[in-house]
């Protein structure tokens, strides 16, 4: 089921002026590379048909601002200025993304949050200082009014799953980027909340988190509810302008379930990775330049195709519900995906550019959906966070938090913990990995400590109420929102010990929203109808 199908789990379910600021220099070389790919046809082999991503509405208990911090600060608040991950560069890598960059940011030529959970192995949470007692800076729209939209006849306001907004620097402002309730993408100016750009309205609601091109290209990515996936061009005066869309139903697929877009894209080596509620997995080669008056263009071409199901899936999936509303993840070279019914799958591109068609090298079946991206460490291996709501005697067996080693296909768990209390219980958020723990929230307001090594839970909070948003840990200090609109954060610097909360800010609404951590401030949407900047006054 969709995140926010039904009530009370809900959510699931500038003006660019005068020529482009961005023209990479290996500008020559890929038009060289376009003019040489071959494209080959799509393997989509199997045809088939649509889920209501739900239109329950969040719990919003809370109507005001505050902060709380602990009484005890830890002995050392002073906050490193960077991860840790970052403080050494690299070796050359040959190959699509390499494993050591898990935990890592994105790109080199645009820094920032760029995407949701940061980077193509959905495991870099921003950068720090994190506030020692943060207050709400600036929140937009402003007190009025809220982002609120209709959609399958209910109303939807602020940003929800997963809506983690980009945060990156353009002209030296900071950027705020994200798609909310009110159908509109946004662009915000991060020091006061003013708009960079007019709102890019779309037809429908935002759930997903946008895309800013990695390579420097002013282009955002978003997908809607609308049925649409778009690229957008940042470089024009005035508004952003949609240079491309891509339909539920375009390319002859069969939707076979919904027809919204939740899947953050990636973008790598100029070809387009997204995945649709439709149900289907897209490699787009987008052939990005710069036409005569130096603004952005897009020519995407279809490279590959497949469907996230399989007869064998519908031997126990006679619904056919299947959808796929995780963003996808890379590491090596395997793009890896899941879908509603879950089946995990993992396709090798290593030939893609070259002409030859990726291969399928992972299926693995958790038995229940999966909303969360799967997240990959340094050394290849695979965290999954499934739903509990299916109860079927797979997804009992096999658990919810479960980390795989893909290099055996057969038999790929390595360890898993179960999340099967009463009700619908497991996962919506995506995993977070850091210093050899892995933190899970769970629909039942659980928040885990998780030895990544042992499978061991080192320790466990409650949180009273459905903690959907993505942890986020940066600077040793976890973050996790609560449906009562509380962002707690603890201290894991002692990561197998129960961590002490150090600040808990009050905001509006439920948060389901994944917060982005930025140089001393943290952006966060709730479902109240706004987004907030908070740090330290
Ligand atoms: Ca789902
Ligand atoms: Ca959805
Ligand atoms: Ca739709």
């Amino acid at each position: 089921m969709d995140p926010a199908s039904s009530p009370p789990y809900t959510p699931g379910t500038g003006s660019g002026t005068g020529p482009p600021r961005y023209r990479p220099p290996w500008l020559g070389p890929v038009v060289v590379l376009v003019a040489l790919l071959v494209v080959w046809g799509g393997y989509a082999l199997i045809s088939m048909r649509s889920d209501d991503d739900g239109g329950g509405e969040a719990a919003q208990t809370a109507d005001s601002t505050s902060t709380t911090v602990a009484d005890e600060q830890p002995d050392d608040t002073a906050s490193p200025d960077t991860t840790e991950a970052d403080d050494e560069d690299l070796a050359p890598y040959d190959g699509w993304v390499n494993p050591a960059s898990s935990g890592r940011m994105w790109s080199e030529t645009v820094p920032g949050i760029l995407t949701f959970r940061g980077n193509p192995t959905r495991t870099y949470y921003g950068q720090g200082p994190v506030p020692s007692a943060p207050k709400v800076l600036w929140s937009y729209p402003g007190a009025s009014g809220g982002l609120c939209g209709l959609s399958s006849g209910a109303t939807w306001c602020g940003n929800g799953w997963t809506g983690q907004p980009n945060v990156y620097t353009e002209d030296g402002t900071t950027v705020v980027s994200f798609g909310a309730y009110d159908y509109g993408v946004h662009w915000l100016n991060g020091a006061d909340g003013s708009q960079i750009r007019p709102t890019f309205k779309t037809g429908d609601i935002i759930k997903g988190t946008v895309t800013t091109d990695p390579d420097g290209f002013p282009l955002t990515y978003s997908g809607s509810r609308d049925n649409y996936f778009r690229i957008l061009a940042t470089d024009r005066p005035g508004a952003a302008v949609e240079l491309w869309r891509l339909g539920a139903t375009d390319f002859g697929v069969q939707q076979v379930w919904n027809n919204d877009w939740d899947s953050s894209p990636l973008i790598i080596d100029d070809y387009l990775f997204e995945a649709g509620e439709n149900s289907w997995f897209y490699i787009f080669k987008l052939n990005r330049g710069y036409d005569a008056n130096g603004l952005v263009t897009v020519n995407p071409e279809l490279v590959f195709k497949t469907p996230s199901w399989d007869a064998e899936l519908d031997t126990v999936n006679p619904e056919r519900h299947y959808s796929i509303e995780n963003s996808v993840a890379i590491s090596g070279n395997t793009v890896y995906f899941a879908n509603s019914a879950g089946l995990v799958q993992g396709w090798d591109i290593t030939g893609l550019k070259e002409g030859r068609p990726p291969t399928q090298v992972l299926r693995w079946w958790s038995g229940d959906d999966i909303d969360a991206s799967i997240v990959i460490d340094p050394d290849g291996y695979l965290y999954i966070g499934a739903e509990y709501e299916k109860r079927n005697a797979r997804s009992t067996e096999v658990g919810q938090i479960v980390k795989l080693d893909p290099r055996k296909p057969d038999d790929p768990i390595v360890w898993s913990v179960k999340d099967q209390g009463a009700g619908v219980s497991g996962v919506w958020g995506t995993l977070a990995l850091h210093d050899g723990v892995v933190y899970a929230d769970t629909n039942t307001g659980r928040v885990l400590g998780i030895d990544q090594e042992t499978g061991a839970v080192l320790w466990e909070k409650q949180l009273g109420s459905q903690t959907w948003q993505s942890p986020v840990v940066v600077d040793d200090r976890l973050i996790v929102g609560d449906c009562q609109g509380v962002l707690h954060a603890y201290d894991v610097s002692d990561p197998r010990v129960d961590p002490p909360e150090v600040w808990a800010v009050q905001l509006e609404g439920c948060i389901e929203a994944t917060p982005a951590v930025w140089e001393g401030r943290i952006y966060v949407g709730a479902r109240g109808g706004r987004i907030y900047a908070l740090g330290d006054a």
